[in-house]
Order: C-alpha cells, then sequence, then structure tokens
C-alpha cells in the first residue's frame, strides 16, 4: 500500500536532513503551483511506496504567510496518510506550538525529536514515554546529523493509522469553541468541525471564506467570539495563543527536566 507523508516542521528544526537522509537521490524539485515556494517530493531509500512531501519550515497554521497557506491546504485537500513532524527538541516549547495544531486535523502524527545529540549533550531529560502518552503519538528520538533513529521513524509511519489525541484548553475557551462547532454541525464532517472552530474563533479570514457561512450563522459565531473577549479583555486570537502555550507549559513541566534543573538537585 502506498502512504503520502507530510514533512513538517519549524526552519532549522532539521528537515531537510531528514529529508535528504530518508530519501536519498529519489528526489523531485518543483515549485507549488502559483506561487515560488520550492516543494520538494522523494520516496524512502528502503520502502519505494512511501512518498514524502517536504512542506515549507514553518511555526504555525495561520494564514499569514504564503509558506503557512501552503502547508495547510496540503494538509487540508492533499490527503496526506500521516504528518511527519519533526520537532527541534532543544528547543522543544517552542516547536510544540506548530505541533499542537496539528494535532487538531485528525490526521495519524509520527513525530520525530530530532537533535537528541544536542539534548544529551546539554544534560537535559525528555521523558518520551510520558510524551507519547499525554500526546498520543509515536515519537521517535533521532539525531538527522549522526542518521539514528531513522529506521524507527519508518517503521513508525508504516503503522500509524490513529490520530493523535486533541489538546484541550480551559473551559470557558472550550466551552465557545464547543458553541462554535455546534454551528458548524451541517457544514464541515464531524472530525474536522473543531479544527474550523478554532479557525474560525481566531477570525481566520479564508477559513471563513472557505466555509461559505451564512450571514445568520457568522453573526451568531461572532457573538460567541466577541462575548469571550469581552470576558477577557483580550482579542481571540492572543486568547488562543495563551492557551496553546499553557497546554504546552504544561507538557514540558510533566516531561522535560532541563539540566539546570537537575544541577540544583545534585547540589
Ligand atoms: C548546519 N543534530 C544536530 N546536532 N544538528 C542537526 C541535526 C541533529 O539531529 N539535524 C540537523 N542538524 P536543516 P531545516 C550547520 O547546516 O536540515 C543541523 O531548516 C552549518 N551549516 O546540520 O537545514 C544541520 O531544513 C554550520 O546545520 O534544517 C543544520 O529544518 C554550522 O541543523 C541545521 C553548524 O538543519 C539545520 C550547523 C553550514
Amino acid at each position: 500500500m502506498s502512504l503520502t507523508i507530510a514533512l513538517i516542521g519549524n526552519p532549522n528544526c532539521g528537515k531537510t536532513t531528514i529529508f535528504n537522509a530518508l530519501t536519498g537521490s529519489n528526489q523531485y524539485v518543483g515549485n507549488w503551483p502559483g506561487v515560488t515556494v520550492e516543494k520538494k517530493e522523494g520516496r524512502v531509500r528502503d520502502n519505494k511506496k512511501i512518498k514524502i512531501v517536504d512542506l515549507p519550515g514553518i511555526y504555525s497554521l495561520s494564514p499569514y504567510t504564503p509558506e503557512e497557506i501552503i502547508t495547510r491546504n496540503f494538509l487540508l485537500n492533499g490527503h496526506p496518510d500521516v504528518i511527519l513532524n519533526i520537532i527541534d527538541a532543544s528547543n522543544i516549547e517552542r516547536n510544540l506550538y506548530l505541533t499542537t495544531q496539528l494535532m487538531e486535523l485528525n490526521i495519524p502524527v509520527v513525530i520525530s525529536l530530532n537533535m537528541m545529540d544536542l539534548v544529551k549533550k546539554q544534560g537535559t531529560q525528555i521523558n518520551i514515554s510520558k510524551l507519547i502518552h499525554t500526546l498520543g503519538c509515536p515519537i521517535i528520538e533521532t539525531s538527522a546529523l549522526k542518521q539514528t533513529g531513522l529506521t524507527e521513524l519508518i517503521e513508525a509511519i508504516e503503522i500509524t493509522k490513529m490520530p493523535p489525541k486533541m489538546p484541550l484548553f480551559d473551559t470557558n475557551l472550550e466551552s465557545s469553541l464547543k458553541e462554535i462547532q455546534n454551528e458548524l454541525k451541517n457544514i464541515t464532517e464531524e472530525p474536522l468541525q473543531r479544527f474550523y472552530s478554532i479557525k474560525l474563533f481566531e477570525r481566520d479570514v479564508h477559513m471563513m471564506k472557505q466555509l461559505e457561512l451564512s450571514t445568520d450563522i457568522h453573526q451568531k459565531i461572532e457573538t460567541i467570539i466577541s462575548t469571550h473577549e469581552s470576558s477577557l479583555e483580550d482579542d481571540s486570537e492572543s486568547i488562543l495563543t495563551n492557551a496553546r502555550y499553557e497546554f504546552i507549559e504544561s507538557i514540558v513541566q510533566e516531561c522535560v527536566k532541563k539540566a539546570k534543573d537537575s544541577q540544583l538537585t545534585i547540589s
């Protein structure tokens, strides 16, 4: 069975190094339609049935740059079987921001926790089992530089069929998202309703246009958002960003022990 893999990560996470190591010379370079952003695809050296689509390095799935728009359009319309999310483990907090958004797409995710050679050198400890349990997806420790973990990465891609857990936010935000989701019942398929409700909460104009909401539904959703904003005296986009960072902080507190902390414990 052939598989299409969407390769995604922040700039400088090691995505190109991993892409080259997995595909070798089996690569094809072109452009994404309508833009001058390079499109690279390749077949895995040891399993030609796996096609990897190398998406541009991005920090978020917001609609502000051509790279972000290309990536999310591919995720929503390109039918990838698995997202391979490369995380720079030496910068895990910032990299997980994108991961939380990928987890909302109802697509199976495999995480390559890359730069583990650096993390080990720094003396940082990451509790991988806890991280797997919290995110609900396979996580493989890799060092693209030292070429470790790559066979395990391919094995995980071959067997992963379930999407990860959805990140959950505070009760008030969850209840506003649920209200928006209820308005989308007959408009989008159930598995993507949460993703769209989050995008609408952020007033993402591309998504509003794409969903072709009626004026009535649009107004109902606007009332939900502005009521939430007034209660927190903040704009919806910042509310969502803060909620994501709270979610990430709780994960990092549970699963990551920085070297500084271990030194403190020892002394
Ligand atoms: C330079 N471990 C370590 N230590 N480094 C890694 C790893 C890893 O697991 N993976 C990648 N790198 P890209 P994007 C460089 O190029 O794949 C390094 O943007 C240098 N170059 O070697 O390009 C990788 O595609 C001079 O580093 O990332 C590269 O995601 C001095 O991370 C950088 C030092 O990798 C980015 C590093 C001239």
